[in-house]
């Protein structure tokens, strides 16, 4: 047997229920069309069973709406000469788990005794296929060690599947019989429908007994065949499922599909699964050398991203928790535009033009929610899902006494969310040059972000400049507050990029540039508007200082030194308590160094310094939010600081992996895990873009030997290779090669 690549593969050397929830995040699996958290076929009690699949949202109290976990296709019972296997009862001789990230092969072999005393050997894999998105296989080898007798299998699909209790699935029919099964299924209030078919097979040398129960919402497989010791059997459950989202006749499609694959499938179905998960690290793997730990890391991010992204569907967006656990209900934040999509953006731009497309789709429910508001044009909802309307929970548990409930002003006044999808389409277009979705697409989504913008603005009398008033920034310690610096600036670049734009429009486009002014209603003076508003933004700047006050009084808010309340293990927030966190200038994430990562050229390097000092030592790093220690890590390398930067990285690089929030079972940090990307492209290897094109200025660390990675612009792929001969030596630049 070949042992796992500790460059390439999670494992996992014993059974460990404690952290059950926690290990079923990181051995989840995906195809980019749906995901399975790494529960065991058998089942276990607390486990957080979950298949998502993209854009199957269904209505919910409180949250509104959220992402239905499916019929499950993991489920297996098997029992060995009558006993139920099962890692509770008996005792676990041996238990090693991996999850291969070259290509998403999930394989687990147990050496199980059984309550009576009988040694089995059970060897099972798994893979959602990328080649064939609708599939998903599993199979297990079972082989008897000092006994002989009788195996049981049982496989069906449970249309019973829950939302942590909360059912979304209405039962439409089913069926069981010569082999396969197939159950069909709607959500109660959206009316999505689903359909699953399955088959069993099995590899055996003795007789096997088939059966079929077809009990209702369960229908059931069965399997019974004879073992002798040493002997080995071979299971394979091959599940294929459609919804009326993909097809009008789902049911028919995932029947069809199903009779079409060769029986076993596994061994067709790998090959092409494997090749397209080549082809996907050819555009976009890490190399580190000298530094085992950051190495998987950074491999075990992209990874998680990959398995999220939608490839055949720009309806839909990957999450704050990718599509593996019940957190944030599959709800879209800023999490993607800014900290995700820059991965896709430069490795698989098409997968960064589905992710905004999902926007663009979703700008009606933006523009709804403007209304709503009083405002003009579009605001993007803080969390969003299948209609862009706000999904943001208005009241939610106490998360230190669930019988008090909090509210939740993200929703109502978290607004710099629209300047994120403005700035990320413009990264998209400069990356990618996609003049085509730029003018079909991205302008309409510009225009009525920069009207918002304009509207929300509020006019200053008595100091002649517009203001935005009752907003949160990027740090949510600090909520209702006046002149969020990151927010004004962001209106101000939208409202001038978007002129900007219409200016190359009418240049370049004079048609599209027509029938926008058509269909928006876009006036002169409306343009006027907006140049008046952008000009006259106040800005929070101290030209003495150098420092950026992150918002109205934030200077005057109680200074806390934060060295001093170490060791701690839970989050400023928890310790002070909501309102007591908002008294105090510490930060949840660093909100002016976030600014100053995404519009560098709104600070020259002393006053970069400036904010980076005054700011640093007072941000939660460990337990606030999990988007800024990657942020912080590039703010870092830009200074020089090396060593502050890489306990950044790191921080960042073990968000999930060690669970550093104690929230991992939740499902993926996918800003974090898209921000650790970005700390080693933009941060140590010093990848940047101007209006001159790409260039790199690496700041490795010390202790890494050489960085390797891909890139695309403009439709070129570029691998950059940096070996490490010190830090910032002349000869590391000249070394660095760089090859199409
Ligand atoms: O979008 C983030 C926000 O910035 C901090 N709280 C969690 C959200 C989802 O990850």
């Amino acid at each position: 047997m070949q042992l796992p690549d500790p460059a390439w593969c999670i494992t996992q050397n014993s059974w460990e229920p404690a952290h059950q929830r926690h290990s079923e995040t990181i051995f989840t699996i995906g195809n980019g069309y749906l995901s399975t958290r790494g529960v065991f076929e058998e089942g276990y009690p607390r486990e957080s069973r979950a298949t998502f699949l993209h854009g199957v949202f269904d209505d919910v109290p409180i949250v509104f709406t959220e992402l239905a976990n499916i019929p499950d296709w993991l489920e297996l019972t098997i029992l060995l000469d009558g006993e139920h296997y099962c890692l509770n009862m008996g005792e676990v001789l041996f238990f090693e788990r991996s999850l291969d990230l070259r290509n998403g092969l999930l394989t687990r072999r147990v050496r199980w005794r059984s309550p009576q005393g009988n040694i089995t050997l059970l060897e099972f894999e798994r893979f959602a296929s990328l080649a064939d998105s609708h599939t998903t296989l599993l199979r297990v080898k079972i082989t008897p060690e000092n006994y002989s007798g009788t195996v049981e299998i049982h496989a069906g699909i449970n249309g019973e599947a829950d939302n942590e209790g909360y059912k979304h699935w209405e039962w439409l029919g089913q069926a069981a019989h010569n082999g396969s099964l197939w159950l069909h299924t709607r959500t109660r209030a959206s009316q999505i429908e689903l359909a699953a078919a399955a088959r069993l097979s099995l590899k055996s040398q003795s007789d096997i007994q088939m059966e079929s129960w077809n009990v209702h919402n369960h229908p059931t497989l069965v399997r019974r065949t004879a073992l002798r010791a040493g002997e080995s059997i071979e299971i394979e459950k091959v599940v294929v499922y459609y919804t009326s989202r993909d097809t009008s006749h789902p049911l028919d499609a995932a029947r069809q599909h199903l009779a079409e694959l060769p029986n076993p499938a596994w061994d067709s179905l790998w090959r092409p699964h494997q090749e397209n998960w080549e082809k996907e690290w050819q555009t976009c793997d890490v190399e580190i050398e000298g530094d085992p730990e950051a190495q998987i890391a950074v491999r075990f991010s992209l990874f998680q991203l990959l398995i999220a992204a939608p490839r055949q569907d720009e309806h839909v967006s990957i999450g704050a928790k990718t599509l593996s656990g019940y957190g944030y209900r599959g709800h879209v934040f800023w999490d993607t535009e800014i900290f995700m999509l820059p991965f896709f953006t430069y490795t698989q731009p098409a997968i960064a033009r589905n992710l905004l497309s999902y926007r663009y789709h979703n700008l009606d429910g933006a523009r709804r929610k403007a209304r709503a508001n009083g405002f003009e044009g579009a605001q993007y909802p803080w969390e969003s899902a299948a209609t862009g309307d706000e999904v943001t929970p208005t009241w939610v548990p106490h998360f230190a006494d669930r019988t008090k409930m909090v509210r939740i002003w993200t929703g109502d006044i978290e607004i710099h969310i629209s300047a994120m999808i403005c700035y990320a389409l413009c990264q998209y277009w400069k990356a990618t040059g996609d003049d085509h979705f730029i003018l079909h697409r991205g302008a309409e989504i510009f225009f009525e972000v920069a009207r918002f913008w304009a509207s929300r603005a509020e006019w200053n009398k008595e100091h002649s400049r517009y203001e935005f008033h009752d907003v949160i920034g990027p740090d949510e310690y600090h909520d209702h507050v006046d002149n969020n610096a990151f927010t004004n600036a962001f209106a101000r670049w939208t409202l001038q990029n978007a002129i900007r734009l219409y200016s190359w429009l009418t240049r370049n486009h004079p048609d599209i540039a027509a029938t926008y002014c058509e269909k928006l209603h876009l006036m002169p003076a409306e343009l006027q508007q907006w140049q008046d508003v952008a000009e006259k933004i106040y800005f929070p700047y101290d030209p003495q200082t150098g420092l950026i006050e992150q918002f109205d009084g934030y200077f005057q808010r109680r200074d806390v030194d934060l060295q001093a309340l170490e060791p701690r293990s839970e989050s400023i927030q928890s310790i002070f308590g909501i309102e007591g966190a908002n008294l105090t200038q510490v930060l949840k994430q660093p909100d002016v160094l976030m600014l100053a990562y995404l519009l560098p050229e709104l600070l020259d390097e002393r006053s970069l310094q400036a904010n980076y000092d005054y700011y640093t030592p007072r941000t939660d790093h460990t337990y606030g939010s999990s988007l800024g220690p990657s942020i912080q890590a590039i703010m870092a390398c830009r200074l020089g600081k090396q060593e502050d930067a890489y306990e950044h990285f790191m921080r960042a690089a073990r968000a999930d992996l060690r669970d550093v929030r104690g929230n991992a079972g939740d499902g993926i940090h996918g800003a974090s895990a898209g921000g650790v990307w970005q700390a080693v492209v933009f941060g140590f290897g010093g990848l940047h873009m101007d209006q001159h094109g790409w260039h790199i200025v690496p700041r490795l660390p010390s202790h890494w030997k050489r960085l390797k990675f891909h890139f695309t612009w403009r439709g070129h792929p570029y691998l950059i290779d940096l070996p490490n001969h010190g830090p910032f030596s002349s000869e590391a630049q000249d070394d660095s090669r760089v090859s199409l």
